[in-house]
């Protein structure tokens, strides 16, 4: 194991534990450490790539295969009202860990967190 491994390339490889929510060859899925709301769900490709331009498309799309399969089963699974689907690319964007992930965050009538681009002002 390298130094320079990220954090979510240990929860892949179960040195550090997570809460496991789906997996396939190439796609994690697991609960967030500190949700934002009940049940939500970070997806990663197990390989690591830093920002999602980098990932190769057959990649890319395993992921966002995982991500259509896994938000309405988030959603129902908490009885939200609704998800929030995001990704944070790159440090200025609010990127902590240098290894995609997209966010799924259940989201309910009323609580107050505002659409996506409410952070672009
Ligand atoms: P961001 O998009 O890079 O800002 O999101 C990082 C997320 O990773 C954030 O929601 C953290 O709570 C989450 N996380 C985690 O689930 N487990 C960890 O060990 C670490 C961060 I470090």
């Amino acid at each position: 194991m390298s130094d320079d491994e990220t954090i979510f390339e240990k929860i892949v490889a179960g040195e550090i534990p997570a809460r496991s929510v789906y997996e396939t060859d190439a796609v994690f899925a697991f609960l967030d450490a500190n949700p934002l709301a009940p049940g939500h769900t970070l997806v990663v490709p197990k390989e690591a790539y830093e920002r999602v331009g980098e990932m190769p498309a057959d990649v890319a799309s395993d992921v966002f295969a995982a991500v259509h399969r896994l938000t309405p089963k988030v959603e129902d699974a908490v009885d939200a009202d609704a998800v929030t689907v995001g990704v944070n690319d790159g440090k200025a964007a609010g990127q902590e860990v240098p290894h995609v992930h997209v966010h799924l965050v259940p989201r309910f009538e009323g609580d107050g967190g505002g659409p996506i681009h409410a952070v672009a002002g």
